[in-house]
C-alpha cells in the first residue's frame, strides 16, 4: 500500500449526511451495495425494472421504487427515472454500482447538480479517463508508464504510417472513445493500414458515436493486471495491489485473482505508485482501477482506469481485509480513508469465478430460464455474491451473472483446491451455467502452474471444452430433471441424446422439455 497526498487538497472538507441510498442497479451488485448500507445502518432503496419485480435485490432493500419495462434503455438506463426515484424516496446518495451508468460522467454530474451525492468519483474524473487519447497524454505527463504509441487521434493515412513506421509493426489501432476492446484492430504490415484504419474508424463510429482513432506498439504475451485505489476527498490516494484478470473470452473476464503469481512485492510497489500517481493526476476520489499490461520481461504498461467500483472488487478484499463498499460511503461522507492496520500487504490468496447464464459447451451461448433448484457452495474460505434463488426467472435482458463464487486460502495451490470443492458444492438446474469450465480450469496444469496471460482461452480454454461432459453430470442433471418431468421419457431421450454424441447436460433438459411438450 502507498499513500500519496496532494496539497491542493482542502484541508478539511464539510462532511456529507449519507443516511439513505439509492443503488442504481440490479443484481449481485445492488445486493452487495445494499448489504453494505445494513452494515453501516444506512437505509436503501432498490429500483427495478419490471421483471425484477421479485427480485432478491428489491427484497433486501428497505423501500423500492419500480423505474420501468425490462429494456435497460427504459429502466435502469434512465437517469431522469433514477434522480426521480431518489427525490421521491428522499434519498441523499446515489450508487451506481458496475456497469450501466456507472462511468457516466453525464450521470454523475445529473446526481451532484440534483442536490444529491454520486458515490464515485467526480464527474470530471470519469470525464478524462473516458477519451483514452486525453487519459494517455494525462498518463505520460503524469510520469505513468503508457504503452508506446501516439497520444492524439490520428486523422489521415499519411499520419497513421508515418506513426506506425515510428512504432514499429505490429501496430494496434484503437478508438480513442474505445475500451473494453471494441474498435480495435491488429495490422502487422504497413500494406495492411489504410484497410484497417478505414474498418477501425467505422467501427468506432458504430459503437460509440465517435470515429475517432489511435494507435499503438501491439504488445506480446501480455498479462492483464490491474491496481485498486482509492481516493478519499482530502487528496490521500493509496493502493490495494493488483488482479490478476487475464483469464478472459472476447473481452469477459471468467477468473479473477490476487495476488498475481507475476508479481512480487518490488513490482507491486512499482505498480502501486505508477496507479497512485495516475488516479491523483485526475482528481480520483472513491474506488477506481488502474489497468495495466504487464509483459514477460516484466515491463507494464497503463492501458486505461475503470472509474467504478468492479466485479471482481471481492478478491481484493478478501486479502486486503477492506470492505471497499465501506470505504466508498466514507469518502461519499467526506470522512478520510481509514484502513485496517493489517491491510497494508496481501494475505493470503483469493480466486474468483464468474457465475453465468452460459453454455460453456456451445460458445457460451447465454440461456434465461427457470432456476428450479439452487445449492450455494459455503464452508471455510467460501463466499458466495449471487442474486439467485430457487424460482427465480433469469431474464435475458441484462448480463449473465449469476454470481460470484469467490474463495480465500492461504496459499494459490490451497485456494484452487478449495475453489474446485466449492465448484463441486455449487448445483443450478434449471439454467445452463459456467460451471464446468471453471471446474476444468482448476485441474488444468497450465492453470495450475500459473502460466497464463490473455492468450489463455484461445491457447488453453476452447480446448477444455471440446471434451463432453462426463456422463455422470449428464445423468445427474437427467435425475434432476426427472423431479421435474415425466421420468420414463426423460429417460429414453437421455440416452438418445447421449448415445449421438451430443449430450450435455443442459441440452439434454431442453431435449426432454421439448419431447415433454410435445408427447
Ligand atoms: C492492447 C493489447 C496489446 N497491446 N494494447 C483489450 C481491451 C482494452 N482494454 C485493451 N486491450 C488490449 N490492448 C496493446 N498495445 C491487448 C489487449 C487485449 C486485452 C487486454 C486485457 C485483457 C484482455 C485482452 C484481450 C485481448 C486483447
Amino acid at each position: 500500500m502507498a499513500t500519496s497526498r496532494s496539497d491542493s487538497g482542502p484541508a478539511t472538507a464539510p462532511l456529507r449526511p449519507v443516511r439513505r441510498v439509492l443503488v442504481a442497479n440490479r443484481g449481485e451488485i445492488a445486493l452487495r451495495v445494499i448489504r453494505a448500507c445494513r452494515e453501516e445502518g444506512i437505509e436503501s432503496v432498490a429500483v427495478y425494472s419490471e421483471p425484477d419485480r421479485l427480485a432478491a435485490h428489491v427484497r433486501a432493500a428497505d423501500h423500492a421504487v419500480w423505474i420501468g419495462p425490462a429494456p435497460s434503455a427504459e429502466s435502469y438506463l434512465r437517469i431522469d427515472k433514477l434522480i426521480d426515484a431518489a427525490r421521491k424516496t428522499d434519498a441523499d446518495a446515489i450508487h451506481p454500482g458496475y456497469g450501466f451508468l456507472s462511468e457516466r460522467a453525464e450521470f454523475a454530474a445529473a446526481v451532484t447538480d440534483a442536490g444529491l451525492v454520486f458515490i464515485g468519483p467526480p464527474a470530471s474524473a470519469i470525464q478524462a479517463m473516458g477519451d483514452k487519447t486525453e487519459a494517455r497524454r494525462r498518463m505520460r505527463a503524469a510520469g505513468v508508464p503508457v504503452v508506446p504509441g501516439v497520444v492524439e487521434p490520428i486523422a489521415t493515412i499519411e499520419a497513421l504510417t508515418a506513426a506506425a513506421r515510428g512504432i514499429g509493426f505490429p501496430v494496434l489501432l484503437k478508438a480513442a472513445a474505445g475500451g473494453g476492446g471494441r474498435g480495435m484492430r491488429v495490422v502487422r504490415a504497413e500494406a495492411d493500414l489504410a484497410g484497417a484504419f478505414a474498418a477501425a474508424q467505422g467501427e468506432a463510429l458504430k459503437a460509440f458515436g465517435d470515429g475517432r482513432v489511435y494507435v499503438e506498439r501491439l504488445l506480446a504475451q501480455p498479462r492483464h493486471v490491474e491496481i485498486q485505489v482509492l481516493g478519499d476527498v482530502h487528496g490521500t490516494v493509496i493502493h490495494l495491489g493488483e488482479r490478476e484478470c487475464s483469464i478472459q473470452r472476447r473481452h469477459q473476464k471468467l477468473i479473477e485473482e490476487s495476488p498475481s503469481v507475476a508479481v512480487d512485492a518490488a513490482l507491486r510497489a512499482r505498480m502501486g505508485e505508477a496507479a497512485v500517481r495516475a488516479a491523483s493526476a485526475v482528481g480520483y476520489q472513491s474506488a477506481g482501477t488502474c489497468e495495466f499490461l504487464l509483459v514477460p520481461n516484466g515491463e507494464f504498461y497503463f492501458l486505461e482506469m475503470n472509474t467504478r467500483l468492479q466485479v471482481e472488487h471481492t478478491v481484493t478484499e478478501l486479502v486486503y481485509g477492506v470492505d471497499l463498499v465501506r470505504q466508498q460511503f466514507r469518502v461519499a461522507r467526506g470522512e478520510p480513508l481509514a484502513l485496517p492496520p493489517w491491510s497494508g500487504d496481501p494475505r493470503g490468496w483469493a480466486i474468483e469465478c464468474r457465475i453465468t447464464a452460459e453454455d460453456p459447451f456451445a460458445e457460451f451461448m447465454p440461456a434465461g430460464g427457470t432456476v428450479h433448484y439452487l445449492r450455494v457452495p459455503s464452508g471455510p474460505g467460501v463466499r458466495w455474491d449471487g442474486w439467485i434463488e430457487a424460482g427465480t426467472e433469469v431474464p435475458l435482458h441484462y448480463d449473465s451473472l449469476l454470481g460470484k463464487l469467490v474463495v480465500w486460502s492461504g496459499t494459490r495451490e490451497r485456494a484452487i483446491e478449495r475453489m474446485a470443492r466449492a465448484l463441486d458444492e455449487l448445483i443450478v438446474v434449471g439454467v445452463p451455467t459456467s460451471r464446468e469450465f471453471f471446474q476444468r480450469v482448476m485441474a488444468e496444469p497450465s492453470f495450475r502452474r500459473g502460466d497464463i496471460d490473455i492468450e489463455y482461452w484461445e491457447r488453453v480454454g476452447r480446448g477444455l471444452m471440446a471434451r463432453p461432459p462426463a456422463a455422470s453430470l449428464v445423468e445427474a442433471a437427467a435425475i434432476a430433471a426427472t423431479l421435474l418431468e415425466d421420468e420414463g421419457r426423460l429417460h429414453r431421450v437421455g440416452q438418445r441424446s447421449q448415445a449421438a454424441g451430443t449430450a450435455t447436460p443442459s441440452r439434454w433438459l431442453e431435449a426432454a422439455r421439448r419431447e415433454g411438450l410435445r408427447g
